[in-house]
C-alpha cells in the first residue's frame, strides 16, 4: 500500500485540515499519515481558537513517519507560523519527500491561519521545494501580487508563482469562473464548476486528492484533473451537519459504492435462499416474484436492486430469470420507495401470491398484516396509496401488505423489511406453514 503524509492543522469540526486530508487519502486507497501543525477549536460557524504545536514536535512527527515508511508524497496545509514552515522545509529536504503545497492563508470565516512573516517564509522556504502548488484565487493573488479578476489574471499569477520554484501550479477557479488553471510552463484548463454552496474543506480535499494521485504514480496534470473531479463530487455531496458552513464529504463516493455492493450481495443471497428452498415455489404468483432492496436514501428505481426478468416457477422450483441489478424492477421498487417514505430503514420487499392459507400463516408467525383496496386508484399510484393506507391503519410500516386485486389485477401479498434476506427468510417461513398440496 502506498503511503502519503499530510502536514496540516486539526479541525475539530471535522470539515477541513487533517481530517479532510486523511478521509481523502483513505478514499483513494492510500495509507494516510500525519504531522499535526496546530490544533484549532472550530466548528461549522468559525475558528474559535488556534493552538500551535511547537515546531520541534512537528519535525519529530515527520521524522517518525519518514524513518519508518516510504512516504511517496506529502502535502502541507495550515502551517500557522514561520517557525513551523522552517522546520517542515528542513525535514522535507532531509528525507527528500516530494511535496504538494496548499498555501492555506485564511479560513472562510476570514480567520488568519498563518502568522505575519509566515507568508514570506512560505514563498522563500517552501515553494522552491514544491512539485505542485495549489492556491485558490485569493492565495494566488497574495503570493503573486497579481489582482485576479479574470482568467487572464489567474494565468498571470500562476506564471509568477511557478517562478518561485515549483514544478507546477494549479490556480483553483471555483471562486472565479469554475475553471482550474494548470500551469507547468504550458497552460492547460481543467473545466469545473463555480462553488455556489457555502462549503468548508474543499481546498484541503483538492490538494489531498492531488497528493494521493501523485502517491499512486500519476503525472501532475492527470493528478490535477482527478483531484478536480474528486473535489467537485465531495462538494456536491456535502450536507449540513451544523448551523454554519457545509463540510465537504470526501467519503461519499466510497460509501455509495459500498452501499450498492452490500445491497447487491444481500439480494443475491436472498435469491440463492429462494432457489434452494423446497417450498418457496408454492408462493410464486402468476406474474412471478421479485425481491428488491434499496440503498439508504434511495430516491428512484435506479437505487433499488432486483432480479431482471423476475423469479418464476420452473418444474416446481423457483428460478431467477436473470441476474440481480439496480433498476431491474420498477414494480418492487415502488413498494420499497413508498415504505421508505414512512420508515427509511424498511428498504426491502418481496411479493408473493395471495391466498387465505398464506394470510393465516402470516398471522400464525405474528407478522403485522395490513391491506388496501386497489379500487379507484390509478395503477401508478396503487403502492404509494396502499402503503400509506396500511401505515395509517397500523401506525407503522407493517411486515405484510396485501390487496385482493381488481379486474385484470392479480391479488398480491408483499413482505416488507430491512433487508432482502430478512424478507425472504419470512417468506420461506410462510412457505413452510402452508399446505403444499394446492388449494389457496
Ligand atoms: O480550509 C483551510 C483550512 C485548513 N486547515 C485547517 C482549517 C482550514 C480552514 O478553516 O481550519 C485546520
Amino acid at each position: 500500500m502506498k503511503a502519503a503524509l499530510t502536514i496540516a492543522g486539526s479541525d475539530s469540526g471535522g470539515g477541513a485540515g487533517i481530517q479532510a486530508d486523511l478521509k481523502t487519502f483513505a478514499a483513494f486507497g492510500v495509507h494516510g499519515t500525519c504531522a499535526v501543525t496546530c490544533v484549532t477549536a472550530q466548528n461549522t460557524r468559525g475558528v474559535q481558537r488556534i493552538f500551535e504545536v511547537p515546531a520541534s514536535v512537528v519535525a519529530e512527527q515527520i521524522k517518525s513517519v519518514a524513518e519508518d515508511m516510504k512516504i511517496e508524497y506529502a502535502k502541507t496545509g495550515m502551517l500557522a507560523s514561520a517557525d513551523i514552515i522552517k522546520a517542515v522545509a528542513l525535514q522535507v529536504k532531509k528525507y527528500k519527500i516530494p511535496l504538494v503545497v496548499d498555501p492555506v492563508v485564511r479560513a472562510h470565516s476570514s480567520a488568519s491561519l498563518i502568522n505575519e512573516n509566515g507568508i514570506s517564509f512560505l514563498k522563500e522556504k517552501l515553494l522552491p521545494l514544491a512539485k505542485v502548488v495549489t492556491p485558490n484565487i485569493y492565495e494566488a493573488s497574495l503570493l503573486s501580487g497579481v489582482k485576479i479578476r479574470s482568467r487572464k489574471d489567474a494565468i498571470a499569477a500562476a506564471k509568477e508563482i511557478l517562478e518561485m520554484g515549483a514544478d507546477a501550479v494549479v490556480v483553483k477557479g471555483g471562486h472565479l469562473d469554475g475553471t482550474d488553471i494548470f500551469y507547468d510552463g504550458r497552460v492547460r484548463l481543467i473545466p469545473g464548476r463555480l462553488i455556489k454552496k457555502n462549503v468548508h474543506g474543499a481546498g484541503c480535499t483538492f490538494s489531498a486528492a492531488l497528493t494521493a494521485e501523485l502517491a499512486l504514480g500519476s503525472g501532475c496534470y492527470e493528478a490535477a484533473v482527478s483531484a478536480s473531479n474528486f473535489a467537485r463530487n465531495s462538494i456536491a455531496s456535502g450536507q449540513k451537519v451544523g448551523r454554519g458552513l457545509i463540510p465537504v464529504d470526501p467519503m461519499r463516493l466510497l460509501v455509495d459504492a459500498s452501499d450498492r455492493y452490500a445491497v447487491l450481495v444481500d439480494v443475491e443471497n436472498a435469491v440463492n435462499m429462494v432457489e434452494k428452498s423446497r417450498n418457496f415455489a408454492a408462493l410464486v404468483p402468476e406474474v412471478g416474484t421479485n425481491i428488491g432492496m434499496a440503498i439508504p436514501g434511495a430516491t428512484d428505481a435506479g437505487d433499488v436492486a432486483a432480479v431482471s426478468g423476475r423469479i418464476v416457477k420452473v418444474n416446481g422450483k423457483a428460478r431467477a430469470v436473470g441476474g440481480v441489478r439496480f433498476g431491474a424492477s420498477s414494480h418492487v421498487a415502488r413498494t420499497i420507495l413508498a415504505a421508505m417514505k414512512f420508515d427509511s430503514d424498511k428498504r426491502a420487499a418481496v411479493n408473493i401470491r395471495y391466498g387465505t392459507q398464506i394470510l393465516k400463516a402470516c398471522k400464525k408467525l405474528n407478522l403485522r398484516v395490513a391491506s388496501f383496496s386497489r379500487e379507484r386508484v390509478p395503477d401508478r399510484m396503487t403502492l404509494n396509496f396502499g402503503v400509506a393506507e396500511a401505515v395509517r391503519a397500523s401506525g407503522e410500516v407493517p411486515d405484510v401488505i396485501y390487496d385482493i386485486g381488481d379486474v385484470g389485477k392479480e391479488p398480491m401479498v408483499r413482505l416488507i423489511g430491512r433487508s432482502a434476506t430478512e424478507v425472504v427468510s419470512k417468506a420461506i417461513d410462510i412457505s413452510e406453514h402452508i399446505p403444499q398440496t394446492g388449494g389457496d
